[in-house]
């Protein structure tokens, strides 16, 4: 059996799942989606806050199985839209709508800004539900401005229209280890990560076992 701590995230986001997989690495955790662990859980993201709406989706994974959980709740807030799309960002426009949609529809909106009123940011809250039930979450951002129109393939969501003025190119030019290294998600999941070893959150017998979970 494999020595490697099982950390169970509770995510349905390909795309997230893919980053939190490359930003803590393979090393030392065997990361499962809910999708590896087999579970379909609905779960209600009514908070209003990042930081509410992650602890609400690690709770409910740490409730269902009875083993440590993890969630990401990110999203997009533009200044000149008041923190538009904010906790919204996934549902903005409908959950359905193409992002070259919701992309462009966002640049529309900016037509009458400024220069200096184009500014953005990502932001992730990360949270940890441990199997006894104690309750962790950071918040980390990454600042930047709108772009006047789409760039790039890489990332995903908003990354082709969220530009990086000191990088002159969006995140979605930046390859995935660069984005990683500045991103949002990869500071929040390295903030975690660090009070986890510090406080010895997880060890490999109170973390999921593949196939454990039902
Ligand atoms: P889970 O709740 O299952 O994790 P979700 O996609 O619904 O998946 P969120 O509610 O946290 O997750 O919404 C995050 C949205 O914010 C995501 O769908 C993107 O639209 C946007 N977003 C977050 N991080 C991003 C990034 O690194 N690059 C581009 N867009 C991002």
């Amino acid at each position: 059996m494999s020595k490697k701590t099982k950390l169970l995230f509770a995510t349905g986001n390909a795309h997230k799942m893919i980053e939190i997989r490359e930003i803590l690495g393979t090393g030392e955790y065997e990361i499962l989606s809910l999708k590896d662990a087999g579970l379909k859980i609905d779960i209600e993201e009514n908070g209003s806050s990042f930081e509410e709406n992650a602890l609400i989706k690690a709770r409910t994974v740490q409730q269902a199985t009875g083993h440590a959980a993890m969630a990401d709740d990110s999203g997009l807030e533009v200044d000149y839209l008041n923190g538009a799309p904010g906790i919204y960002s996934s549902r903005f426009l409908g959950e359905d709508t193409s992002y070259s949609v919701k992309n462009q529809y966002l640049i529309d909106q900016l037509a009458n800004a400024a220069p200096n009123e184009r500014t953005a940011r990502f932001v992730c809250a990360i949270a940890l539900v441990t199997q006894t039930g104690d309750e962790y979450v950071v918040r980390e951002t990454v600042e930047g401005e709108i772009a006047h129109r789409p760039a790039g393939e890489n990332g995903f969501g908003y990354d082709p229209i969220f530009y990086l003025p000191d990088r002159k190119m969006t995140t979605a030019e930046l390859s995935a280890e660069e984005k990683n290294a500045l991103s949002h998600r990869g500071k929040a999941l390295r903030k975690m990560k660090e009070i986890i070893e510090k406080n010895a959150l997880l060890c490999s017998d109170t973390a999921v076992e593949k196939g454990g979970v039902s």
